[in-house]
C-alpha cells in the first residue's frame, strides 16, 4: 500500500512545515537554546517508535512488545553514562522543566524548602521563580548577581543557605554568560546538608564536550533539555550518582509522567553517538570561540555586555546606551534575518516584555560551521540595525548580506 504523503493528507500543515524549514535556513538563529539537531538524529526521532507505549523501564514494563524499545532505552542509557561520566541517566523526562520538576518531587515534599537563581537574574522559572509550580508548592529562596559585577553572587548563596537550610539547592541558569563554579556551589550544599542540583540545560554540549567543567562528581543530581548544546531532539534526562537513582526514577515514572517518549529517546542516543565523537570536541571548543568573537564584534561598536563578556555560548547585551529596547531590537533584527530573543538584564528597569537587552548564542550558527570571521561580520550587521531600528535602508541591505552568507554554509537536518 502506498500511503499519501503529508504534502496530500494535509498540504495546509506541509507548507507550514516548508516554510519554517525555509525560515529555519534563510535566518542566522542566534537563539541561545536553539540548535539544528542532525538529520540522523531527526529521522529517529520522528519514527515509528511514536506508536508505542512502554511505561516502566528496561526490562520492567507494564506493556508487552518492549523487545526493542528496551534495547533502544539502554543504549541511549549506556552511551549518556558514557558522554558524561555518570553512575544513572534516566533518559526519560519530557524536557527540561518536567525534569526538574521530578527532581524536586523526588528530594522534597510541599513547602520544603530550596534555594534557586531568580529569574531576572537569568535563572530559570523551576528553580523556584514564584510563578511556577517550583516557586508556588515549595518554600523558594532566590539568590541573584551582584549589582557591582553581574556575577553569581555566591555570598547571598550561602548566606540564604545557612538562614533557611533547604532541602534542595540549585545552580546552573538560562541567561547567564559565566561559567558556573559548581565547587563553589557543592560546598555550600555540603555545609547544609542540602542536595545540590546542577541544571545544565544550555550547556550540556559543552560539558560533553569539555567546553565547560562539568558538575559530575560535585552535584548529586544533574538535569537538562537536550535539545540545546548537545545538539538532540527535544527532550529531558537526569544523571545521577547510584545513590539516588532509585528516587530520580520513581520520582520520574510513575511520580510525574506516564508513557515515555520513545522517539525522542532514540533521537538522544543518536545525538550522543554524535557527542562521543572526537569531532564533537571541536564543535563545542567553537561554539565558545564563536561566542567570544561575536562578543569582541559587539563590544567593538560599543553594545555593552552584561559581566563585559562571555566564557560560554552565549551573550547577554544591554541596549540601554543604544537608546533601544530589547524588544523593538529583537524585532528590527529579525526583519534583517537575524534571530534573537529580548531579555530581561540584571536590575533592569523596564518590564519583562520590553526589556532592556537582548540574549544570543552561537550554537546554530556553529552548526552551520561558521566561525570567527563569519561572527566578526554578524555583530557588525547586529550594530547596524541595533543603531538605526527604523532605517529599511539598513535593515534591506543586512538582509541581503545575511542571505548571501546563509547560501554559503548548509544546515545540519535541514532537507535541502
Ligand atoms: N526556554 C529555554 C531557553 O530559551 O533558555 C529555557 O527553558
Amino acid at each position: 500500500m502506498t500511503e499519501p504523503t503529508l504534502a496530500h493528507v494535509d498540504p495546509e500543515i506541509a507548507s507550514l512545515i516548508q516554510k519554517e524549514e525555509k525560515r529555519q535556513l534563510d535566518t542566522i538563529r542566534l537563539i541561545a537554546s536553539e540548535n539544528y539537531a542532525s538529520r540522523a538524529v531527526n529521522e529517529a526521532a520522528s519514527s515509528v517508535l511514536n506508536n508505542k507505549y512502554s511505561e516502566g523501564y528496561p526490562g520492567k514494563r507494564y506493556y508487552q512488545g518492549q523487545a526493542h524499545i528496551d534495547g533502544i532505552e539502554s543504549l541511549c542509557i549506556e552511551r549518556i553514562k558514557k558522554l558524561f561520566g555518570v553512575e544513572h541517566a534516566n533518559v526519560q523526562p519530557y524536557s527540561g522543566s518536567p525534569a526538574n520538576l521530578a527532581v524536586h518531587y523526588a528530594f522534597l515534599r510541599p513547602g520544603d524548602s530550596t534555594v534557586g537563581l531568580a529569574l531576572p537574574a537569568g535563572g530559570h522559572l523551576t528553580h523556584g521563580w514564584k510563578v511556577s509550580i517550583t516557586g508556588d508548592f515549595f518554600s523558594a529562596h532566590q539568590y541573584g548577581v551582584r549589582e557591582s559585577d553581574h556575577r553569581i553572587d555566591m555570598d547571598q548563596v550561602a548566606a540564604l543557605a545557612r538562614e533557611h537550610k533547604p532541602k534542595l539547592i540549585w545552580c546552573g541558569t538560562t541567561a547567564y554568560p559565566r561559567t558556573i563554579d559548581f565547587a563553589a556551589f557543592a560546598q555550600i550544599a555540603r555545609d547544609v546538608g542540602a542536595v545540590l542540583a546542577a541544571d545544565i540545560a544550555h550547556i550540556s554540549g559543552l560539558v560533553a564536550g569539555g567546553a565547560h567543567p562539568s558538575p559530575v562528581g560535585l552535584a548529586d543530581v544533574i538535569t537538562s533539555t537536550t535539545h540545546k548544546t548537545l545538539r538532540g531532539p527535544r527532550g529531558g534526562m537526569i544523571l545521577t550518582t547510584a545513590k539516588h537513582a532509585s528516587a530520580i526514577d520513581k520520582a520520574v515514572f510513575p511520580g510525574l509522567q506516564g508513557g515515555p517518549h520513545n522517539s525522542a529517546i532514540a533521537g538522544l542516543a543518536v545525538a550522543a553517538h554524535e557527542a562521543l565523537q572526537p569531532s564533537f570536541k571541536a564543535y563545542a571548543k567553537q561554539i565558545v570561540d564563536n561566542a567570544k568573537a561575536l562578543a569582541d564584534a559587539l563590544l567593538s561598536r560599543g553594545v555593552s555586555l552584561v559581566t563585559g563578556g562571555t566564557d560560554n555560548h552565549l551573550i547577554l547585551c544591554d541596549l540601554t546606551s543604544k537608546n533601544v529596547s530589547g524588544k523593538r531590537a529583537a524585532i528590527a533584527l529579525e526583519s534583517a534575518g537575524i534571530v534573537c530573543n529580548y531579555n530581561s538584564v540584571p536590575f533592569d528597569k523596564r518590564k519583562p516584555f520590553d526589556p532592556s537587552g537582548i540574549r544570543i548564542g552561537t550554537p546554530a550558527t556553529t552548526s552551520r560551521g561558521m566561525k570567527d570571521v563569519e561572527m566578526r561580520l554578524i555583530g557588525g550587521w547586529m550594530a547596524d540595525v541595533i543603531e538605526a531600528p527604523d532605517d529599511a535602508k539598513v535593515i534591506e541591505r543586512v538582509r541581503g548580506e545575511v542571505l548571501s552568507m546563509c547560501a554559503q554554509f548548509p544546515a545540519p537536518g535541514l532537507t535541502r
